[in-house]
Parts: C-alpha cells; structure tokens; sequence
C-alpha cells in the first residue's frame, strides 16, 4: 500500500493546441482515485495547480513561447512535488503539456542523490531555444532537466542540473529532431527507439532499461506522454506519431515497473480531451496508472 498524491497540472501553453490543460479533468473523470483506491492505496487528490493567467502577449520571444507562464507554473510545481515527497507520499502529476515535467522532475531531484528517469515518449523532448524547431518548451523539458537551454527553465528549483545524462531512459522514441539525435549521442543517452523495441521485444528491453537504472539511480521517475502509445490507442493528444507503442506493449511495461518497484514518482501528460475520442486517451492513462500501481489481470 503508498500514499499517492495526485496533483493536476493543468498548463497547455507549452505547445500551442488549446484542451491540454483538461487533462486532469479528463482522467479524474475516467476514474483515478477510485482505480488506486480499489487497489487499496491511500489516495489524496490535491485539485490542480492554479492555472497561469493566460497566454502572453505577442511581445514575448518565439523560440520560448509564452516562457514566463511556464516558469511561473513549473517554480510552484516544483516546491508542490518538493512537499509531496517530504511528507512521505508518492506524487503523480496529472498534464497538461510536457512542459509540466520541468517543475515535478525538478521538485523530486532534491530527494535522491542520484535521481533517475524513464522518459515514456514518441519524442525526447531535448530541444532548446536555440534547436527548437517550435519554440513549443513541452519539447524541452528533458534538456531543461540536464541543465541546458533557456536558465529561467534549467533553474526552476536551483541552478544544479536535475538529471545526469547517465540516469536517463528515453523509451518508445520515434520522432526525434536532429539536434536531439547529436545531443543524445553527445551525452550518451540511453534510448529505446521504436526499433529496438520491435525487434527485441517491449520484455526483454523493458528488462533491460530496469536493469540499467536500478544499477545507477536510488529513485526513478516516470514522465509517461501518452503519445508514447500508437494514436489508434491515445488519439487525444497534440503531437501524434504513427508507428507507436501499443495499449498491451505498454501494460506490459507499467506491469514490469511495479514488479520491479523502482519507479517513486511520475507524471502522466499530454491529454487532450478536445482532440480525444470518447475519453480514450484519459481511459488508457487510468489503466496504464493501474497496472503501474500494481493491477493484476488475475
Ligand atoms: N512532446 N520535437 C518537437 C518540438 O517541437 O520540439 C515536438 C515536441 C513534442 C513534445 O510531445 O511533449
Ligand atoms: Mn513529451
Ligand atoms: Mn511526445
Ligand atoms: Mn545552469
């Protein structure tokens, strides 16, 4: 039995598809605390962050679309998570855009000496102001985390880097920017593309991504995009990509983090009721949660 802390972060001016910031809603909606519940975690579900104000004016820079609104909401995100863990309790945050990432990984950082992440994702989200091909930060959040980029970003909850390169897992990746690709190569950045998943199976480089970071890390933390998942599983989300992880691949791979009971905090983001069908993409964020909390088919 944990103690789970659900906390909506309710942004969507990371990216510029209005609907994102209803994602809590949406998986509140499809049930959340109940499924925890039933599998007889304690739950507190703490409401959502106050949203930012509204998007900027024209006047703010292009590559860093509407940059102090997500900086405002990432630096409260931040000490929220910060309080959650202190107080002995597992934080997962609902999305909003990407961009929410900057402020949970960097409220969890702090705890751990060496912190770790699984980045469950179609993209890698390694861009920076100056490689973005956007200007959208739900693109950046993981370079936010190494310390790179845009410092207004990297030093949401102190100027130390967040992550360490090493203690990065990208996983389900299949639409990666070029300047991604030279930095992942640069830093060493262990990454599971759609390729080697196909080939070698979602089991054993599941496994193996498991394997790596127990060795490294003392705390991992899970940032599932639902666009991870093919969009004939998770439609309603901004920034789809064919050719991606299936509903069961990814039951397989929640099944396999609870069995190894490394992950101690995570976010599920990037849902976008506007664009959904029929809630699906909340529905399959609640299940993912589930088997990720330690649902059993039998
Ligand atoms: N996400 N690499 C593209 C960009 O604009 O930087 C797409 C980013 C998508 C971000 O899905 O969280
Ligand atoms: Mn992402
Ligand atoms: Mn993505
Ligand atoms: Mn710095």
């Amino acid at each position: 039995m944990k103690h789970i802390s659900i906390l909506g972060a309710s942004m969507d001016l990371g990216q510029q598809r209005r609907g994102v910031d209803m994602g809590p809603s949406a998986i509140r909606y499809a049930g959340v605390v109940e499924r925890l519940q039933n599998l007889g975690h304690q739950v507190t579900d703490l409401g959502d962050l106050a949203p930012p104000l509204s998007a900027s004016n024209a006047s703010e820079s292009e590559s860093l679309r509407n940059l102090s609104q997500v900086v405002e909401v990432n630096t409260r995100l931040a000490k929220e998570i910060d309080d959650i863990i202190a107080s002995g309790s597992f934080p997962l945050t609902l999305g909003g855009d990407h961009s929410i990432a900057i402020g949970s990984v960097a409220g969890v950082s702090g705890h751990y000496k060496n912190p770790g992440v699984i980045w469950y994702d179609a993209h890698a989200d390694l861009n920076t102001s100056s490689t973005s091909p956007s200007g959208n930060i739900h693109g950046m959040p993981l370079a936010a985390a190494l310390g790179l980029g845009e410092e207004q970003l990297s030093h949401i909850g102190g100027s130390e880097a967040k992550l360490r390169p090493e203690n990065i897992v990208i996983f389900g990746a299949r639409a990666l920017d070029d300047r991604e690709k030279q930095l992942i190569k640069q830093l060493g950045i262990k990454v599971y593309t759609m390729h080697e998943i196909d080939r070698h199976g979602m089991s054993a480089m599941m496994a193996e991504a498991i394997a790596y970071l127990k060795e490294k890390t003392d705390g991992v933390h899970l940032s599932l995009d639902l666009d991870a998942l093919d969009p004939q599983h998770a439609p309603g989300v901004g920034t789809p990509v064919v050719g991606g992880l299936s509903y069961r691949e990814s039951h397989l791979a929640m099944e396999m983090l609870a069995e190894a009971e490394i992950i101690t905090s995570a976010d599920f983001v990037e849902v976008n009721p506007i664009l959904d069908e029929k809630n699906r993409t909340a529905k399959a964020a609640v299940d993912l949660i589930g088997s990720l909390f330690g649902e059993k088919l039998c």
